[in-house]
């Protein structure tokens, strides 16, 4: 049995087929580690048009997704599911999505997503149906689906097995709450641009030193935030305290 189990609804199935079929996304399926499924809740329309929207009482522009074809496939999915999984709606009024939050959804063994259109969802589907509103920026999209693939995708990553264990996610930048330092490859001169002598000096302390260095710094330039929460060592502070001091003498 699979680790996971995504089940998506959308109106358009069809966004999800690239995505399923590439890469690391792939393999966890091919490994048997992830589940996929993805239903177009437009068959659980009830009318000869396949009618899922309509527009919003009180008047105004635009079109609300009915309550009845979401609940129906909800149903319809979870008729022989022992447990309710969480039931997650991607909008820009839900709550920031996160690292953290990936991890919490890792924790599940499914997760159900609603992916809309139009101008939104009946806000009974909200209230009745939802169990928690996401959002992946604070930004606006013309669907949920996008939102939807970035979440299975950083939450896929964290199943055991997914990744090999070079790019394991432990490794990775907000593991350790900083930025990644910057990474170099071959050629050591490419167009004139040299790689920094001490990634070739072949000392692996001085080599991990100047990595730390470059991940504070960069986090401190881009991020200061993350700086609040990152589990930082006296010599980590010693040295954004000489960033400090240096932009102040500038
Ligand atoms: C729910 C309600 C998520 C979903 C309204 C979804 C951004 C995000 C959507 C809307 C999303 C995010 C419908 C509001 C189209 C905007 C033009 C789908 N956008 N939309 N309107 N930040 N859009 O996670």
């Amino acid at each position: 049995m699979a680790q996971i189990r995504f089940d998506v609804l959308t109106l358009f199935p069809e966004m999800f087929h690239g995505f399923l079929s590439t890469s690391i996304i792939r393999k966890a399926h091919e490994k048997g580690l992830i589940e996929t499924n993805v239903t177009n809740f437009r068959q659980f329309a009830t009318d000869k048009h396949q009618t899922v929207d309509d527009t919003p009482y009180g008047g105004g522009g635009g079109m609300v997704l009915k309550p009845q074809p979401l609940f129906d496939a909800v149903d319809h999915l979870l008729q022989d599911a022992v447990k309710r999984p969480p039931i997650l709606l991607m909008s820009p009024q839900g709550a920031p999505f996160t690292q953290k939050k990936a991890e919490e959804l890792a924790g599940h063994s499914h997760l159900m997503f609603l992916c809309g259109h139009y101008e939104g969802f009946d806000e009974r589907i909200r209230q009745n149906l939802v169990t928690e509103e996401i959002s992946v920026g604070d930004f606006v999209l013309t669907g949920g689906e996008l939102p939807a693939m970035v979440i299975i995708d950083s939450v896929s990553r964290l199943i055991p097995g997914v990744l090999g264990n070079h790019d394991s996610a432990a490794m990775d930048s907000f593991s350790n709450g900083l930025l990644e330092y910057p990474h170099y490859t071959r050629p050591s001169e490419f167009r004139g641009m040299e790689v920094p002598d001490i990634l070739l000096s072949g000392h692996h302390a001085n080599m991990e030193k100047w990595r730390r260095e470059q991940s504070l710094k960069r986090t401190w330039t881009r991020r200061p935030d993350l700086l609040k929460s990152a589990p930082l060592t006296e010599e980590d502070r010693k040295f954004l305290r000489m960033l400090e001091q240096r932009k102040r003498s500038e």
